[in-house]
């Protein structure tokens, strides 16, 4: 049997490395698409990368991008994919309302231009194209919890920009008879989440403060809730989308929701920290309540380790976002099996880890700057 080719937008980020792994375990040939950047940018993959020069190498790298369609149409006209999953966005919502033109041009065009490269190049039989679609479609909420026929309201310009891009996908599947889907996918977190994220700003930015190498966390607003799953489970059903008889649309969600404040109670948890929350508003603070372990060796009981800064607030909030995954559980049998819990102590160890490495190196004297950048 011949292999399957993949072609991946947005391989360097979070989910597109974790699906690049995937595919290779299934003995799928894998490209991808980088972005030109002035520092290397392929963290996230060099654990899979492959020397071109090797014969037979399976997973393979293309400089590209989405605001340029000579080039996504060079790319897919070489790699000729039978699957294509375009992951690639400016995806930070908060970013988005800073470069809205830009995020609108990439989220939105971007989607449009592979759609139509793939049909000028005569794939649209042979490819089948995955959208990353989201549950921000949902933005100011209509029902809980949120299903496929929920109404969508977007509340930012990258919300905005997806929602071109959801309806783009479903057009070229009925005009063009395409196999085109959109994972409308709830948030999901991991260790390899970006770093401004607001999962992965807490269990870094507490970490970091537990070793020394941070004061305080600034938030924005702690009461927001959230569905949150782990990217792995996630990148499983995207693969899953593209394996039906059928093109459809499917929400991927766990069904439970947190707040923010909770998640960060849970990760100072992991650290061995008790927090207590006093205050409300923008004067609400999280102070050290108690310590047990050696986690927090630079915490005293009394400090301030979480402020609120108003700068963190968005123009227009989603405030609750809750999934309901029962098409995905009856159609494709899917349900995810890691939980937020045990998602938020994977990257506390991880991100304590790293932390414990660059305070062990500023002891002996190193220069260690870490990146406080939110
Ligand atoms: P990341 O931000 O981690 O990754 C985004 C990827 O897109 C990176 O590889 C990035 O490259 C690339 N990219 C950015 N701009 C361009 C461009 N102009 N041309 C080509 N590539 C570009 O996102 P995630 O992995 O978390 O999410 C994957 C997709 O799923 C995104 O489309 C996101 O909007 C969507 N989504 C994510 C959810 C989540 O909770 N994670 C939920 C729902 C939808 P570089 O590494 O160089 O920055
Ligand atoms: P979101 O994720 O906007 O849902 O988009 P993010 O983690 O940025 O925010 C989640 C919620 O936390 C609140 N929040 C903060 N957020 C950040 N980033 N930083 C803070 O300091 C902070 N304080 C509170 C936010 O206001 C928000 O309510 C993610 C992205 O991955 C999108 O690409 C994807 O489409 C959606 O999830 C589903």
């Amino acid at each position: 049997m011949t292999k399957k080719v993949a072609l991946i937008t947005g391989v360097t980020g979070q989910d597109g490395s974790y699906l690049a792994e995937f595919l290779l375990e299934k003995g799928y040939e894998v490209h991808g698409i980088k972005r030109r950047a002035s520092s290397l940018n392929t963290q996230r993959v060099d654990h899979i990368y492959e020397d071109p020069h090797i014969e037979n190498a399976r997973f393979k790298l293309h400089y590209g991008d989405l605001s340029d369609s000579s080039c996504l149409t060079r790319i897919l006209s070489q790699v000729q994919p039978d699957e294509v999953y375009n992951l690639g966005a400016q995806s930070h919502v908060a970013v988005s309302f800073e470069a809205p033109e830009y995020t609108a041009d990439v989220d939105g065009m971007g989607t449009l231009r592979l759609l139509e490269a793939i049909r000028f190049l005569g794939l649209e039989k042979k490819t089948r194209f995955y959208q990353a679609s989201t549950s921000e479609l949902y933005g100011l909420v209509q029902e809980i919890p949120q299903k496929e026929t929920t109404p969508f309201h977007p509340r930012s310009p990258y919300a905005v920009a997806k929602m071109y891009a959801y309806w783009i996908t479903v057009n070229y599947r009925e005009a063009y008879g395409m196999y085109a889907c959109n994972g409308i996918l709830f948030n999901h977190e991991s260790p390899r989440r970006g770093e401004t994220f607001v999962t992965r700003k807490i269990t870094r930015g507490l970490a970091n403060i537990a070793q020394g190498l941070e004061k305080c966390l600034f938030m924005g607003n702690i009461d927001s809730l959230r569905d949150w799953g782990h990217a792995k489970d996630y990148v499983r059903m995207q693969w899953m989308m593209l394996q039906q008889d059928k093109a459809d649309d499917f929400v991927i969600a766990t069904g439970v929701q947190y707040s923010v404040r909770q998640f960060i109670t849970w990760s100072a948890e992991h650290l061995g920290i008790k927090l207590r929350f006093e205050g409300c508003g923008v004067d609400e603070i999280g102070i050290v309540d108690a310590i047990e372990g050696d986690n927090a060796p630079a915490l005293n009981v009394g400090d301030v380790v979480v402020r609120i800064d108003p700068r963190y607030f968005r123009p227009a909030e989603v405030e609750t976002l809750l999934g309901d995954p029962s098409k995905a559980k009856a159609v494709l049998g899917w349900t995810p099996e890691i939980t937020v819990q045990e998602m938020c102590e994977e990257m506390v160890a991880a991100d304590l880890e790293s932390a414990r490495r660059h305070a062990l190196l500023k002891k002996h004297g190193f220069d260690v700057s870490v990146s406080t950048e939110r």
